[in-house]
Order: structure tokens, then sequence, then C-alpha cells
């Protein structure tokens, strides 16, 4: 029997962490029906209380069992799809994957804080830049190890897709949107080669559009 996945899910414009798993369960071919909620209105509080016991989105319904929290759901999926290079193959390069999306769950909070996710804006300015120097420097160090060390055989952080690349995507939006990549700062185009492989993905388009329409 096919397993049958509800993602829930925030507003498409602003929520970064509904857009790692979306990003993943869609570029892995993996089916799902989706329940967007509406953020930032006055019964979005309670919405989410009704999907998720953390009050925060994203989350995966399989039947009755419902899984809050990105990187569970992320391990939760990687687990029921074997078949699927959900991390990558190679061991040590699965521990760097995991490290570095860990990093990103628990981090960059100054980035997060000064530069909200608003996909398909340009030209913002962050509110503190001197603050996210620091977060963006070494995002830039992450990015380009991975892509040195691990990443000779495809576009991506590890080569192929997997979930580190699902938890950066939202960072690849917050570049874009503030600017955050100047030509100067990036060395043999690698960081701007990576952002651009991400954004080349057909789900990123997808997305893209169904912020716009939400709007
Ligand atoms: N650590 C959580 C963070 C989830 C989170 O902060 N989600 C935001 C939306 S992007 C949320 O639900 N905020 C509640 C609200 O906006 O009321 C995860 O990894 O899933």
């Amino acid at each position: 029997m096919s397993i049958v996945y509800e993602l829930i899910i925030g507003t498409k414009m602003w929520s970064s962490w509904s857009l790692r798993p979306w990003i993943l369960m869609r570029q892995f071919a993996l089916p799902f029906a989706e329940t967007v909620i509406a953020l930032r209105t006055p019964d979005t509080a309670a919405a989410i209380e009704a999907h998720s016991p953390s009050g925060k989105i994203p989350a995966l319904r399989v039947g009755a069992l419902t899984i809050w929290d990105t990187l569970a759901i992320v391990e939760y999926l990687a687990e029921r799809h074997p078949g699927s290079p959900i991390w990558p193959r190679d061991d040590d390069a699965r521990a760097i994957a995991r490290a570095v999306s860990a990093e990103m769950h628990s981090g960059f909070q100054a980035l997060r804080q000064n530069c909200p996710m608003d996909f398909n804006a340009h030209g913002l300015t962050p509110a503190d830049p001197a603050a996210i120097a620091p977060d963006v420097a070494r995002i830039f160090e992450i990015w380009r190890d991975c892509r040195s060390r691990y990443g000779a055989h495809g576009p991506f952080l590890f080569g192929a897709f997997s979930a580190a690349d699902a938890m950066y995507a939202p960072v690849v939006s917050r570049f874009v949107t503030y600017n955050l990549v100047p030509a100067e700062v990036d060395e043999g185009g690698v960081i701007s080669a990576y952002m651009a492989a991400i954004q080349a993905l057909p789900p990123w388009a997808q997305w893209a559009h169904e912020a716009e329409q939400s709007a």
C-alpha cells in the first residue's frame, strides 16, 4: 500500500521552514497533499495548533501519525524511502550533510531575524547588516567546503541534490532577496553557481509561482 502524506505548511512567500521539506519531497517525487496555513493573521496560531503540537509548521501527517519539526520530517522520509538518496550514500559525506543540516537547524539566528524570507522580493536591505556578517561568512565557508570536498558529481553541496540542499534552500532565497552575494566576495563564482543550481530546480519555480499566487 502506498504511503499517503499530508504536508502542513505556511504561506509560501514567508515560510522558510516549510520550503525545506516541501522542496525535498517534490525533488524526490514523494507524492503528498498539502495544507497551507495563512501566516501573520489573528487566526494563525489556532490554525497551526490544530495540526501541530509544537505550534509550529511544517508538520507531516501520515495516517494518524503527526511528525513536527523539519529535521524529524527529513529523517522520517529518509527512513521510509531508503531507495531515495535523501542523505548522501557515502558514510563521511552523510555525516557532514547531517552536521551542516543540524547547524542550519539550530543556528544562524542573526540571518533569520534580520533577513526574513520574502521569497519573490528583491532589493531588500537587512535590518542590521553588521549582525548578519558572521552568519553569511560561515554559510559561504560551509558551501565552499561541501562543494570542494563532496560536490564533484553534481552541482549541489554533496554532488546530487540531498536534504542538506533542502535545508539551505531558504538561505538561497534570502541571499537573492537581500543581495548578500556581490560578485567581488564570490571568489571563483562557487557561491553563485551553487545558488543558480538551486534556483534551476523545477520545484523552486513552482514554489515561486505559488508564492506569488498566494500573496
Ligand atoms: N524548529 C522548527 C521551526 C519551525 C518554525 O519556526 N516555523 C514557523 C513558520 S516558518 C512557525 O510555525 N511559526 C509560527 C507562527 O508563525 O505563528 C522546525 O524545524 O520545523
